[in-house]
């Protein structure tokens, strides 16, 4: 079912261990997970018992470093968890995936020693579930026009603002927010990042937001009114916080990548199946060349995306930063899976349409991925003055 795409990764966790951690999720996607998608749709929950499973796993502490209780999976072990866990429907990696991704990143990437040792090893754990709070009611692809207010007082700053769409914000025990620290000084240069505690006095969620896909993940605003938070919850310098924030998208994206590749390969997984099944014209729709060009078309955008994963997980491995190929790789895996997405409904005709079968479910859960974590547009904003900043 599923194609481990390299061969041993010298940076990475012995080869064995990740082979046996690999062949276990594969296992655990295709015969716990996959079973359960339509139910984690209607009931817009994932069952306790599977997050609990997840938990004894490992899955929260994947990419959190060995010395904080994680499993210090390397980006190029990260990506290949996240094309596994793309065959499956979204919400079962969201569940886990703020706490390796952009929950947590910001801490392992600018935290102190004193900051990690607090809190990476209850993310490790799954014993609290983190967010990423940079979007609000009046900026999302412009982020540095936050408005959040973050005024120093005594050994506290005090945040007042809202911040909108956040991911597993009813499930999260810890945010890292971006908040401006100097009203007086615009954009990214008056922002600094926060760990924000749920229970800090101040801090109240909102209503969940009704979506068009991907039950079974929340997102909700995060609403601060006066809520004061300690000095040593700053992550990094003052002024800092937009950076911290970038970084860590430039690496989350790939993770959107993983899972577009993944969406993608199952997409044409059940394509494969249903059109050598399913008889039109007196043979099966496999025999038609203008469906086999569908096809291969998928196939080849899909290996497309996966080949550039993986070079820019590779990359980032051994140190580059990869601004640009962070933000080619999501633009295109994401447009990619949005295409192949929509050639399984067409492929599938009325059937395609139907709740019976997982393509629809995967049409609209997909949509996303071309939208959170900075828009195909902004991608594209940030690839060209890549190009052209030297
Ligand atoms: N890594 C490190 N630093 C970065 C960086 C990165 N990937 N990207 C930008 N920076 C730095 C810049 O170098 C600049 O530093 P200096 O002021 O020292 O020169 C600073 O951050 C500001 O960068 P920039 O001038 O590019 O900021 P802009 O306001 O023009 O915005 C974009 C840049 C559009 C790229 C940014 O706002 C963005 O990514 N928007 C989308 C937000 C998003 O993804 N939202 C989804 C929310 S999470 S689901």
């Amino acid at each position: 079912m599923f194609h481990f795409p390299y061969g041993e990764n010298p940076m990475s966790i012995d080869h064995s261990t990740r082979k046996q951690l690999i062949d276990s999720l594969e296992k655990f996607v295709r015969e716990r997970l996959i079973p359960l998608e339509a139910i984690v749709e209607k009931e817009d929950r994932i069952p306790s018992d599977v997050i609990e499973e997840m938990k004894t796993m490992g899955l929260f502490g994947l990419s959190i470093p060995e010395e904080y209780g994680g499993l210090g999976f390397n980006m190029l072990d990260d990506v290949t968890v996240n094309i596994i866990f793309g065959h499956t429907t979204p919400p079962f990696s969201t569940i886990f995936g703020t706490n390796i991704g952009i929950g947590a990143q910001g801490i392992v990437i600018d935290g102190t020693e004193d900051q990690k040792k607090k809190y990476l090893p209850q993310m490790a754990s799954g014993q609290i579930i983190s967010a990423f709070a940079l979007t609000e009611p009046g900026s999302g692809s412009d982020a540095a026009s936050l408005k959040t207010t973050a005024i120093k007082d005594g050994s506290h700053y005090v945040l007042n603002g809202t911040k909108r769409y956040i991911t597993n914000a009813p499930e999260a025990g810890i945010f890292t927010v971006m908040a401006r620290s100097d009203p007086k000084t615009p954009g990214s240069a008056g922002i600094s990042a926060f760990i924000v505690e749920r229970d800090s006095p101040g801090l109240s969620i909102g209503e969940c937001d009704v979506k068009m896909g991907q039950q079974g993940t929340h997102t909700a605003d995060v609403i601060f009114d006066d809520c004061r938070v300690p000095i040593e919850n700053r992550l990094g310098n003052e002024g800092q916080g937009f950076k911290t924030a970038m970084k860590v998208l430039d690496r989350g994206r790939l993770r959107i990548a993983g899972m577009s590749v993944g969406a993608a390969e199952r997409l044409i997984e059940e394509c494969v199946v249903y059109a050598k099944e399913r008889i039109q014209f007196s043979k099966p729709l496999a025999e038609f060349q203008l469906i086999q060009a569908m096809l291969a078309d998928s196939q080849a955008e899909t290996y497309a995306a996966r080949c550039m994963l993986i070079d820019a997980a590779t990359r980032r491995d051994n140190g580059q930063v990869i601004t640009m190929e962070a933000a080619s790789t999501k633009m295109f895996a994401s447009e990619m899976v949005g295409r192949v997405a929509d050639r399984a409904v067409q492929l599938f005709g009325g059937a395609g349409y139907m709740s019976d079968y997982p393509i629809e479910r995967f049409y609209r859960g997909v949509r996303l991925f071309r939208i959170y974590e900075g828009t195909t547009q902004i991608q594209q904003i940030i690839i060209a003055r890549e190009m052209l900043k030297n």
